[in-house]
């Protein structure tokens, strides 16, 4: 810790003087931050969280473990895509917007606001370059479209980001092309024929512009990101790389092909695996790994398609865990989209040689929202009440990773229906309302689990303890009610 302390002080002073006597950006020294969120990859998907070796095996991502702390007790905000992108940028609950269940339609309206402080605007404003690259997933323009093409105004540029290369929604989405910045990317003309049929059973729109090649994505999307990396000069950058790996269809890339013990979703995983080490790679050519804050994560745990499930689309997971690859860890109840750990636990890794300890494991309670605010102070800020008003920080975990309480003592997460459940201390409390087709809300029985004694969650015990069960669900609704929780979050009741 006091190596840390010692350590953050010498960077912050050494800023401040250097600022005064040296207007050259390089010399203040700040970190570069990369975040790296991956798609559907569950909890157990990963050597640093028990993937076994005969299934998987993941080099890079363990090496960031080695050089960093491994967070044992991390969850994304929810179990599917869209609303754990909203919270992890801008540090909000995405229930607090109108996406209520559900993900952003494929022609809908950017999810983040105009004005919305994002961890990109917010680094932007600190002399960043910043840059967007892969799965977007959080809409375009402010109101629902009939294609892509024209200006994507406004999109990704206008929250935060110097530059946008995306896969719009995901791996095989019927657009089947990419975007850059705020059109499509290499467009010829505003022709559009569809053809074809996505892993979906849509047509492709049929863009004239170079069309996605599934297999490729990986490969082409982590270039990208290369590239822009390999351009930075003066100034410090973030990257929010989201990978297109592992979602479904599971495409790995001819040179991934084969190399892993569970088939094509282990050697997806290899592909997610080998993009890591591919930044890190350009990084370190560029001298600037040890001073880059890199983040590995997920958005949600890995999808486990019920049987049957020979319905004429492959469904490669299934194969994997049949098995006996559990690749949401050993204990984890449920899959994507669920309300249960196995749809929210995630891996989560955060190394900055520099500066922070190594070969580290924290059990400390933190959320793939609190991204933005951890980064904020690690450079020696603070953040106002609005901005990521539920997202806290856990720098003190990073300081020392052995404390219980690094950071938040509760946590609300949201499944695909809208369903809440709130995390406090050993309990678990499902809502069970949740939205149905023409709106809120059906009602079912309320869930209580101990996450201590009951790993596996398989024993609601809402009756035996209905004290605990009011308590949390009173607990629930005052962080529903109240717009900014981090508060609530930090001293819990
Ligand atoms: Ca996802």
């Amino acid at each position: 810790m006091k190596m840390f302390q010692l350590g953050v002080m010498a960077v912050f002073l050494g800023a401040s003087f250097l600022s005064i006597a040296n207007t050259d950006p390089r010399a203040n020294n700040q970190p570069n931050v990369v975040i790296f969120m991956a798609d559907d990859l569950g909890y157990g998907s990963i050597n640093a969280n028990g993937a076994a070796k005969k299934f998987v095996r993941t080099p890079n991502i363990n090496r960031l473990a080695f050089e960093g702390i491994n967070f044992t007790n991390a969850f994304a905000t929810a179990s599917v895509c869209s609303p754990t992108r909203y919270a992890m940028l801008t540090g909000e609950y995405s229930w607090r917007t109108e996406l209520k269940k559900g993900v952003v339609n494929s022609k809908g309206p950017m999810l983040i606001k105009l004005g919305k402080v994002t961890v990109a605007s917010w680094f932007q404003n600190k002399g960043y370059d910043t840059a967007h690259v892969g799965k977007w997933h959080l809409g375009y323009t402010s109101k629902p479209f009939k294609n892509l093409l024209g200006k994507l105004s406004p999109g990704p540029n206008d929250i935060g980001f110097d530059y946008h290369f995306a896969v719009p929604n995901n791996l095989d989405d019927i657009h089947k092309v990419y975007i850059e910045n705020d059109g499509i990317y290499g467009l010829k003309s505003n022709k559009i024929k569809g053809y074809g049929k996505s892993w979906y059973g849509n047509e492709y729109t049929g863009y004239d512009a170079p069309q996605r090649v599934t297999e490729n994505v990986m490969e082409y999307t982590t270039s990208k990101a290369i590239e822009w990396i390999n351009k930075r000069k003066d100034k410090p950058f973030l990257l929010y790389y989201a990978a297109a790996a592992v979602h479904h269809p599971i495409r790995p890339s001819e040179i991934m092909k084969g190399t892993s013990g569970a088939g094509p979703y282990g050697d997806f995983i290899h592909e997610t695996d080998h993009s890591v080490g591919r930044i890190m790679e350009a990084l370190a050519y560029l001298g600037k790994l040890e001073n880059t804050i890199f983040i590995f994560t997920s958005d949600n745990g890995g999808d486990l398609p019920a049987k049957p499930y020979h319905d004429g689309k492959d469904w490669p997971e299934r194969v994997a865990y049949d098995m006996g690859f559990k690749y949401n860890g050993e204990n984890l109840r449920g899959d994507k989209h669920t309300i249960f750990e196995g749809g929210l636990q995630v891996p989560f890794i955060v190394s900055w040689p520099k500066q922070l300890a190594k070969k580290e494991t924290s059990n400390s309670l933190v959320s793939t929202m609190d991204i933005f605010p951890t980064l904020v102070s690690l450079l020696g800020d603070s953040i106002p009440e609005t901005v990521a008003p539920d997202g806290v920080s856990f720098a003190n975990a990073l300081k020392e990773p052995d404390v219980e309480e690094g950071g938040r003592k509760l946590l609300v997460n949201r499944d695909v229906k809208g369903t809440k459940s709130i995390r406090y201390g050993e309990w678990k409390y499902i809502s069970n309302e949740y939205y149905n087709k023409v709106g809120p809300l059906t009602k079912g029985d309320v869930e209580l689990y101990n996450l201590v004694r009951d790993k596996g969650k398989s024993n609601n015990v809402a009756r035996e303890f209905p004290e605990i069960t009011s308590m949390l669900e009173r607990l629930l609704d005052k962080v529903v009610e109240t717009p900014s929780s981090k508060a609530i979050a930090q001293n819990g009741f």
